[in-house]
């Protein structure tokens, strides 16, 4: 379709403005949020880490389209949050020691609360101790931990240790994701589970839980 065509090109541009009028116009057509945000948002945002990859763009330029998507999901974010009053279950999310990535870590704390659980947002760069202060003050059901650089990785692990060593791991399901995350990494270290994106993050958590 030849507006999210056009949402993922204002998205490349960082044209914040153009990306809200945008999105509404496509909502006023029938375009379902969820496309929106998959073909036009993201869209976008990954011609952005293709060219951030191969440094034909640099921190600033990437910093202006983010915000432009986030200007997007803020728009969405109200018609994904369900409307019910029954609350699923809780999850304290955050993104580790080190890292300042939160648009993955946001996409995903917006489809779990739209899908019916409460978030407990702990925000970027969270150290392991911070993680614990949330277990230990909100009884949680899940953690939910977002790493996007090799380099913060392994504070999934210290943080998990951390949880380990407070007598909170059998409380808590702890799921990891973000880019460079497997598989086979989450259950190195030891987490109950990953999720490849946001979508995927509702199905792990319900089947954790063995809520539907
Ligand atoms: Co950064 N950055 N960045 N960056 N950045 C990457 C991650 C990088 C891959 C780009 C590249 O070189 N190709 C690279 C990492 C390389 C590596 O470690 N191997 C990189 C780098 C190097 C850096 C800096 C070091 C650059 C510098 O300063 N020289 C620096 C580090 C800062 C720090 O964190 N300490 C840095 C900074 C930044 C910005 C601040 C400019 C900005 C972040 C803005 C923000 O988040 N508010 C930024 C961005 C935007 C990116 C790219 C371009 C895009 C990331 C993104 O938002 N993707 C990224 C390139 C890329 O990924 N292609 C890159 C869209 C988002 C929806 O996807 O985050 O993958 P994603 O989340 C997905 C899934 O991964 C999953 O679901 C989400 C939705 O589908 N998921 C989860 C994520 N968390 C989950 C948690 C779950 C479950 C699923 O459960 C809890």
């Amino acid at each position: 379709m030849e507006i999210l065509k056009e949402i993922a090109n204002a998205v490349i541009s960082g044209d914040r403005k153009k990306v809200q009028e945008l999105v509404e116009k496509a909502l006023k057509e029938g375009i379902t949020p969820e496309d929106i945000i998959d073909k036009g948002l993201l869209s976008g945002m990954s011609v952005i880490g293709e060219r951030f990859k191969k440094n034909e763009i640099f921190v600033p330029e990437v910093l202006v389209s983010a915000r432009a998507m986030q200007k997007g999901m803020e728009i969405l974010k109200p018609l994904i949050a369900k409307s019910s009053n029954v609350i699923k279950g809780k999850i304290v999310i955050g993104t580790v020691k080190g890292d300042l990535h939160d648009i993955g870590k946001n996409l995903v704390a917006m489809m779990l609360e739209g899908a019916g659980y409460q978030i407990i947002d702990l925000g970027i760069d969270v150290p392991p101790e911070k993680f614990v202060q949330a277990i230990k003050e909100n009884k949680p059901d899940v953690v939910g931990m977002s790493a996007l650089l090799t380099t913060t990785m392994s504070q999934m692990k210290v943080t998990i240790d951390v949880i380990e060593k407070e007598g909170l791991r059998d409380k808590v399901k702890i799921i990891v994701g973000g880019a460079p995350v497997t598989e086979e990494f989450a259950k190195e270290i030891g987490a109950d589970g990953y999720a490849e994106d946001a979508y995927s993050s509702v199905e792990l958590v319900n089947r954790l839980l063995k809520v539907s």
